[in-house]
């Protein structure tokens, strides 16, 4: 059965928005803005990531973008496109970006949310037309209203995202998030420039047949990790890996599966990102059914402590995370 509150397919995001926003009395409408805020950037840059091959071809006669800007790389674009976006809408007082080392302050010390996010993840890929991804992280900020943000309000830990979700740019463009309820999912639809619900209350299979992980790294895994891999071959299971974070975890989340990340020997605490990889997925993922450990504890239990700090990633079908915990803990059950 579907969740109370599921809406029909087909029905357009900002429809949803308004329809979950009457079903929750507190509800003021700030965060339905920042949602809305946040899917319009996320058209902005489908057509920018669309063009960026185009652009390339142009780039030699010294084509400049609206701004009057010489031609960058996309990631960075897209996290101007996003951090103006969140400034404009009102909603945000604060941003951390995977594209920059300090907090971004925009200004509005009025906003009640603060976003961490990944404006273009796996942007190494959208020279070979890979898919990409953005990923965004919600909380109400801790600090009082009309003071200046601080790293407070980003170190909540991930328990306290009020909502979070992905922008996947691939065969077509999806919008998927949740506000702590159901997960759903609205597919981009050009001819009339709206997201429209495509998979309502959407739930990972309990167990599943994919494994993703970069098997050029085997031999630096924990060797128990090492026995999680070989056991999915005997299983005869499928690898896939696209190497672009969100392709892999949305394939993963419909079809059933597992990502893996562990720590290597060029990145010890592992290389994915815990305030804007981890924790957003992670909140995704156990609200679809998934489950996301770093192979000590649930993702959303870490403790954070800086704006960048890196984590090992297990994360998908709860029965296949559970046999993975079992070669690394054994004799430990729902660890
Ligand atoms: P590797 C892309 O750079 C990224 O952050 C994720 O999107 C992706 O899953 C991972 O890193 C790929 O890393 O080391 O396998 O190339």
């Amino acid at each position: 059965t579907l969740h109370p509150l599921a809406q029909p397919v087909g029905t357009t995001l900002d429809r949803y928005i308004m329809q979950r926003q009457s079903a929750f009395a507190y509800a003021t409408g700030e965060l339905s803005q920042l949602l809305r805020d946040v899917a319009l950037a996320g058209k902005i840059i489908n057509r920018e990531v669309n063009r960026a091959g185009l652009i390339d071809l142009t780039g030699g006669m010294g084509s400049e973008n609206v701004q009057g800007e010489s031609q960058q790389k996309l990631d960075v674009i897209a996290n101007i496109r996003f951090k103006r976006a969140l400034t404009n809408g009102g909603e945000v007082c604060a941003i951390i970006s995977e594209e920059e080392e300090d907090i971004i302050l925009t200004g509005n010390n009025q906003g009640k949310y603060v976003v961490a996010m990944d404006p273009l993840d796996g942007s190494s890929n959208i020279d070979v037309n890979v898919s990409i991804g953005t990923i965004f992280s919600i909380y109400r900020r801790v600090t009082p209203i009309g003071s200046q943000p601080t790293i407070d309000d980003f170190l909540q830990g991930g328990h306290e995202q009020v909502a979070a979700g992905y922008i996947l740019y691939g065969s077509s463009t999806i919008m998927v998030y949740t506000t702590g309820h159901s997960v759903n999912a609205f597919t981009y639809d050009y001819s009339i420039g709206e997201y429209l619900l495509s998979h309502a209350d959407l739930r990972t299979p309990a167990t599943g047949t994919i494994y993703s992980c970069n098997e050029g790294n085997r031999n630096q895994y924990d060797i128990r990790v090492q026995e999680y891999l070989t056991h999915c071959q005997q299983q005869h299971y499928t690898a896939r890996y696209i190497g672009s974070l969100v392709a892999d975890f949305h394939r993963n989340l419909l079809k059933g599966g597992i990502y893996l990340y562990p720590p290597t020997t060029k990145n010890p605490q592992g290389k994915l990102r815990l305030l804007y990889e981890a924790y957003p997925l992670a909140f995704i993922a156990e609200r679809a059914g998934c489950r996301a450990t770093d192979g000590q504890q649930s993702v959303l239990d870490i403790e954070p402590h800086d704006l960048h700090q890196r984590t090992p990633l297990y994360i998908g079908a709860p029965a296949m995370v559970q046999s993975l915990m079992d070669h690394l803990q054994p004799g430990l059950t729902n660890s």
